[in-house]
């Protein structure tokens, strides 16, 4: 492999290509017409327009990437996250045109990217799955028997969902209908696919996600665990690895659950397996990602394994060339993913120019970052400007480091969730490691934030104050 286009942009367009000029291999940027100044387009050895700035008109044009690899004699495409990463059709039709998709091969993106289908397939390993159906169904009577056999409260959840989408919540049997009703019309609006399936709901779950990695000659190694659960509706916020939670028996068993789903639907490549954790630390097969993922560095740091060297060298078809009992975790490893959104206005999307933009650095201190200062952000993608990784001895000292990396970043001219980000790192639920996916629901309301800033500016005026009187006297002194 020669040459590697990069199907995205932003930071991860820029991770790939580090890794990929490290390893001798050229790169391909590709950009669209907002993007013609950006980071990861200077980065590149070669970059090429493919269109507007809406997504459909640039960076999900599957058919333009590919004549573009055509003209330029690109071996490789990776996809990173987003856009067409888990595009079965487009996987395919990488491949056709003789080139190599540097991912999991079509069928398995299909069968994971289908919930009841990923089911399917695992159902002939012995993998824990939350008591339920696997099977679509519509009949409210059926489901009313279903979920009294279960237990409320139970979850509606669409086949073809993801992040949250299609999911709804039952308490009683007597909202089952109308929620059944509901949670069909809004698959089959979101997904052209009403297919929904009924789960017990489990209240107050941690997610864990397994990091797998498979090669074309049938190894399949697990990368440990990352921890998950700060998110904020569907939307991860801070991730961790590993877990404080693991025992190193429940750390092999998920691993070994999670090497057998990447077996279920012979997997190639980098993909994570999610999983549900309950209090009494049973943990069930949710799905699996067939992509790299955006939290993959916390990864990296705690196994010293550069990830998407290892998805070029087994795209190429070589040998992976570790073995699970090579593997061992060392330290502890933070993401903060730093978002132009404001956390004291609900999260609503921060745009505009970046006046200033100064990244922290020092030890332990990984920023993949996609921006610049003076740059503008556009409107038309993800807002997410960076991720901030710390990397400690130890999970306190990741913290810690975590706070300091965010004292040390400078942005102005957008609101970003850096204050959120040290709202989560001083709050004592994280610290302690006692939280579920409820954290941010749980603990955080934008006064805390607010009233966090109003004392750190009343602190700021004495000090004014104080350095005001001592200059007084300075200048009071008489003239003789
Ligand atoms: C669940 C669950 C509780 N019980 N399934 C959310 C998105 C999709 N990946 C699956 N999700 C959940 N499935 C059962 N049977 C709770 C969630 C869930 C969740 C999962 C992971 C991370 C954050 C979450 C936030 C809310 C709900």
């Amino acid at each position: 492999m020669k040459k590697i286009l990069v199907a995205n942009r932003g930071e991860i367009a820029i991770r790939v290509m580090r890794t990929a000029k490290e390893m001798g291999i050229k790169t391909v940027a590709v950009y669209s017409t907002v993007d013609r100044n950006s980071p990861h387009v200077k980065f590149a050895d070669e970059a090429v327009c493919i269109g507007e700035a809406p997504s459909n008109q640039s960076y999900l044009r599957g058919d333009k990437i590919i004549e573009v690899s055509k003209q330029l004699n690109v071996d490789g495409i990776h996809p990173g996250y987003g856009f067409l990463s888990e595009n079965a059709e487009f996987a395919e039709m990488v491949e056709n045109n003789g080139i190599t998709f540097i991912g999991p091969g079509s069928k398995a993106i299909r069968v994971m990217g289908s919930k009841l289908a990923a089911k399917e397939a695992v159902s002939h390993y012995n993998i824990p799955m939350v008591p339920g159906i696997d099977k679509a169904i519509t009949d409210v009577e059926k489901a009313k028997a279903i979920a009294n056999n279960i237990g409320y409260p139970i979850l509606i959840k669409a086949s073809a969902g993801g992040g949250g989408k299609g999911m709804r919540v039952v308490s009683h049997a007597d909202e089952l209908e109308s929620q059944m009703t509901r949670a069909i019309s809004e698959a089959t609006s979101a997904f052209g696919d009403g297919s929904v399936f009924i789960e017990k709901y489990v209240t107050s779950p941690r997610h864990i996600e397994i990091q797998i990695m498979a090669d074309t000659h049938g190894n399949v190694i697990h990368l440990f665990e990352r921890e998950c659960s700060i998110q904020r509706r569907h939307q991860k916020v801070v991730e961790e690895a590993p877990s404080s939670v693991l025992t190193p028996e429940i750390r092999t068993k998920m691993g070994e659950a999670a090497i057998n789903v990447a077996k279920s639907c012979d997997y190639v490549g980098a993909g994570t397996v999610e999983f549900l954790l309950d209090a009494d630390l049973n943990f069930y097969f949710l799905e699996m990602n067939t992509r790299l993922q955006v939290e993959h560095p916390v990864t990296e740091l705690i196994t010293g394994v550069d990830l998407v060297a290892l998805q070029i060298q087994v795209a190429r078809g070589e040998v992976l060339p570790i073995k699970q009992e090579d593997l061992q975790i060392k330290g502890h490893a933070l993401e903060l993913r730093v978002y132009a959104e404001d956390p004291l206005n609900n999260f609503l999307p921060s745009v505009g120019n970046l006046s200033t933009y100064r990244l922290p650095k020092g030890e332990g201190i990984r920023v993949d970052n996609g921006f610049e200062e003076g740059m503008d952000i556009p409107i038309y993608y993800d807002p997410m400007l960076s991720k901030l990784i710390t990397y400690g001895k130890n999970r306190t000292e990741a913290i810690q480091l975590m706070l300091s990396a965010i004292a040390n970043y400078q942005v102005e001219g957008v609101q970003t969730t850096l204050p959120f980000g040290r709202f989560v790192c001083e709050h004592h639920a994280f610290i302690s490691g006692d939280f579920n996916t409820h954290f941010v629901k749980d603990y955080y309301a934008p006064e805390m934030l607010k009233a966090q800033q109003d004392s750190e500016a009343y602190i700021a005026s004495l000090v004014a104050l104080y350095q005001y009187e001592k200059d007084q006297q300075v200048l009071r002194i008489p003239n003789v």
